[in-house]
This record gives structure tokens, C-alpha cells and sequence, in this order.
């Protein structure tokens, strides 16, 4: 309806107006008007219309400021960007009304060093910056349980994102065994959680993808001094891409309480000597053993490959003090170490 501001006369001197939906209205004109009664009402009228401009003036700032705020809380939402560009989803998991989705660069979860990140979207999909995760990865093997060596699961500065990694010992189905996984996502105050379920670690496999490529070991220290009956999980991390020359090689070293406890070990060292079995055993030039890095948090080394084809990573395992905890050097008949990983390009 529109508004219409006029008057409204009765009993001939008397006037006002009434009010349709909050707007006065002109209803009828039922005497004619006297000019004192004309100028009356055009003043009464022009009163109304005044008080009304005013309480609109108030009003139209106060919306265009509701407004605004709407406008910026839209824009806070829209400046959480999308923070898993880049990425490959691995899996979804529904916890309570969120929905927390796992993602890394393989899309996969797999045999050794895992990556993984997540992501947490409430159910209008608006990404939450402020969650808390915790999760425990188990493998059932039927007459045995196991955890495996992992991280804490810590948020990504200035993204929202969170991420963790896994050093799974063994791919889904390896001894009849099944991965199971419980999560839990704290927002605020309110704490959910999801537990057993199943997660699939694949295995990983040679350029021929039948060949299955060593990529981690669990080891127990051999019988010295310091070290005996402890055991040890040694994973190998980089090289991701490997290429002919210089490249970043890094591992973790966990030291494994029980079952479920994996404790990173820190000031050990891995002795690198990479070979080329299919060619005489031939090693390279400007190797660089690993050692402990407290930026990256994991061991770091150079591995020179001279040529692309099949190596053998031979690793020795010393503790602090330099002492061998578990693999031997090559040389002669000893073709490798006890202690090896695979890099096949
Ligand atoms: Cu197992």
C-alpha cells in the first residue's frame, strides 16, 4: 500500500487521520471544509509528515548499518577460503553436523609416510578455522592389535586446515589385518566423535605396479650395549619425485614403546650409501648421510642419482653416540644393508 499522508475529517471540526498499516491514510471528506479547518488539518498533516521523515531518517541509517554488518559477516565467511586447493580428497568423515574431509597429494592413503590434512565444514559448508582434532589409526590383525608411528594432529597457520601424517607399517589387508580409525572434533565446547572405522592403506609398488616397494622397516636394535630389545621404526619420507641428481632424502625414526606408542627419535643419524644392484652394485658421488634436522623436525640427507633405473637407499642406523643400532655397510659379497629402502624412476 502506498503511503499517503492526508487528512482525515469528522464531525466537521474536528480532524486526524488513521493509520493503515502503519501509514496514515485518507479516509473520507464528509463536510466541506471551512479555510480555519483547512489550515488547521494542512498543519496537523504537515506535523505528522515531519515526525514520520524523522523517524525514517533514524531509522534508514540504522538499516543501512544492518546492512553493512550483514554484508561483512558475508565477507568474513567468503575471506575463509577454500583450504584444501591443490589437494585430493581421500575420504569424507561425518561427525555430528560437520563433515570433516581428509586430503593430501596422492588422494591416498598408503604404506609408510602418509601425509594428510583435513578440513572441517559445518552443514552450510562454512569452513571452521577455530576446530581441534584427535585420531587414533588401528590395525586389527586377529590375534593382534597395533597403532603406528604418527603425529598429533595440529592446525596449519593462517589456513583452515589441519594436518598430521601417518607411518603406516603395514597396507590394509597385509597378514589379514584391517585398519580401523577414531576420530574426534572438538568446536568450541561441544566434542564429537566417530571410532572403528574402516580406512584403506594401500600398498606401494615398483614402476611395474606388481612389485612392492620398501618404503618403511621396523627394526630391533642389535644386541649393544645401550640399545638392546629396543625397537625402532625407520620411514622414508622424500624423495617424493626423484629425478637424475642431487636429492632431498629424509626419513623419521620412531622408537617404538608398544603397540600403540611411538616415540620420534631425535640425534640418531642413517649412514646413506646408495646403490644401483642391477649395474655392478655402482654407488654415486655427493651423498650426504642423515642427520637429525630440528627445523623439519625428521632426518635430512642428499642422494646423488647418477642415472634413472632401480636403487637401494642402504641405510645404517647409528645412535647419538655413533654406535650402530641396526644395518651394515656394503662392500665385497655384502650386497646391501640389513636396513634399505627402494627408489625406482
Ligand atoms: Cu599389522
Amino acid at each position: 500500500m502506498k503511503p499517503v499522508y492526508s487528512i482525515f475529517i469528522e464531525g466537521g471540526d474536528s480532524f486526524g487521520y488513521r493509520e493503515a498499516n502503519g501509514f496514515p491514510y485518507y479516509q473520507h471528506l464528509n463536510l466541506p471544509l471551512t479555510m480555519r479547518t483547512f489550515v488547521r488539518a494542512f498543519v496537523r498533516t504537515f506535523a505528522i509528515f515531519v515526525k514520520k521523515a524523522r523517524r525514517l531518517a533514524i531509522l534508514m541509517p540504522a538499516a543501512a548499518l544492518l546492512a553493512a554488518c550483514d554484508k561483512n559477516r558475508n565477507t568474513d565467511a567468503d575471506e575463509i577460503p577454500d583450504p584444501t586447493e591443490g589437494l585430493t580428497k581421500v575420504r569424507d568423515f561425518q561427525i555430528g553436523r560437520y563433515t570433516v574431509s581428509a586430503y593430501n597429494e596422492t588422494g591416498e592413503l598408503r604404506l609408510g609416510y602418509t601425509k594428510l590434512y583435513f578440513a572441517v565444514a559445518d552443514a552450510s559448508g562454512k569452513f571452521i578455522d577455530s576446530a581441534a582434532l584427535s585420531a587414533f589409526p588401528e590395525m586389527d590383525m586377529g590375534m593382534m592389535k597395533h597403532s603406528t608411528p604418527r603425529s598429533e594432529i595440529t592446525k596449519v597457520p593462517d589456513k583452515a586446515l589441519y594436518e598430521t601424517y601417518y607411518a603406516f607399517l603395514m597396507y590394509s589387508g597385509q597378514g589379514n589385518g584391517k585398519w580401523y580409525y577414531d576420530l574426534k572434533l572438538t568446536v568450541g565446547s561441544v566434542t564429537d566423535s566417530i571410532s572403528d572405522v574402516e580406512i584403506d592403506v594401500k600398498n606401494v609398488f615398483r614402476p611395474d605396479g606388481k612389485t612392492e616397494r620398501r618404503v618403511i622397516q621396523s627394526v630391533s636394535a642389535d644386541t649393544s650395549a645401550d640399545a638392546s630389545g629396543k625397537r625402532y621404526v625407520v620411514t622414508l619420507v622424500e624423495p617424493v619425485a626423484p629425478k637424475v641428481g642431487s636429492n632431498d632424502v629424509s626419513a623419521y625414526i620412531h622408537e617404538r614403546k608398544d603397540a600403540n606408542t611411538y616415540i620420534p627419535v631425535e640425534r640418531f643419524a642413517l649412514k646413506l650409501d646408495p646403490r644401483m644392484p642391477s649395474m655392478e652394485n655402482h654407488s654415486s658421488p655427493n651423498n650426504a648421510d642423515l642427520t637429525w634436522s630440528a627445523d623439519e623436525q625428521r632426518y635430512k640427507g642428499t642422494v646423488n642419482f647418477s642415472m634413472t633405473g632401480y636403487w637401494k637407499l642402504n641405510l645404517i642406523l647409528q645412535n647419538e653416540h655413533g654406535a650402530t643400532l641396526y644395518g651394515n655397510p656394503v662392500s665385497g659379497e655384502v650386497e646391501a644393508s640389513s636396513l634399505y629402502f627402494e627408489v625406482e624412476f
